[in-house]
């Protein structure tokens, strides 16, 4: 009986120390994966760290708050997402502010740009006729996406390549989302993120995008994406 009680003790130990290890896997404010002057001259250093400590840290820190306070926060950001309407605005704002921004960095650098190759081209191709084809309609998105909110290519429950719109800080993993996939790619384009360099020129902004996408890392989530 009390070596029974003693397991007892030691798995319920042992499932609270796996799921803290979960909760603080989950709910990390990453690093900038490069420097605030990294993007120069296409994203101005000042917008960057403005972004980074300032909009995204607030996001982080207000979605740690409102998850804890709704007791989810054992839950992954994708579990959430994917019944975001049973929450409060604060955990579908500030946890699709907190995701949306950790993969927007991600999917830009320095000495970046051009095209994508291999499978990821392959598929790019097949889902929207050519490279510049996708261009045209992934910036179509991005400008013409009302007020504040972003710009995807995500992939659909089909494995297929898809390009959407979300406003504010929706995103396609959400069950609220118009067109449901895996993201990415992601385009911030609420004004805080290209006001002190381009004011109301968004187009600019959307076009000089292309100067920064990290291909390797966007086929890296694509290949995750198919699995
Ligand atoms: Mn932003």
């Amino acid at each position: 009986m009390k070596t029974k009680a003693i397991l007892t003790f030691t798995i319920v130990l042992g499932l609270i120390t796996i799921n803290n290890k979960i909760m603080a896997q989950n709910y990390i404010f990453p690093e900038l994966p490069y420097a605030y002057d990294a993007l120069e001259p296409y994203i101005d250093a000042r917008t960057m760290e403005i972004h980074y400590t300032k909009h995204h840290r607030a996001y982080y820190d207000n979605f740690v708050k409102a998850a804890g306070e709704a007791k989810i926060d054992h839950l992954p950001l994708e579990d959430i997402f994917s019944g975001v309407s049973a929450y409060s605005p604060a955990v579908r704002n500030n946890g699709g502010g907190y995701y949306n921004h950790m993969l927007f960095w991600k999917v830009m650098g320095p000495n970046a740009g051009g095209q994508p190759e291999g499978k990821l081209l392959k598929a790019i191709i097949e889902a929207f006729g050519s490279f510049d084809k996708f261009k045209a309609d992934f910036e179509n998105a991005a400008k013409t996406q009302f007020g504040s909110g972003w710009a995807w290519l995500a992939v659909d429950a089909g494995g297929r390549l898809f390009v959407s719109q979300t406003p504010n800080q929706d995103n396609p993993l959400m069950e609220v989302a118009a067109k449901r996939g895996q993201p990415v790619l992601a385009l911030d384009v609420w004004e805080h993120a290209y006001y002190l360099k381009y004011q109301n020129r968004r187009a600019e902004y959307v076009a000089n995008f292309w100067n920064v996408v990290n291909w390797k890392k966007v086929a890296e989530l694509y290949e995750a994406a198919l699995k």
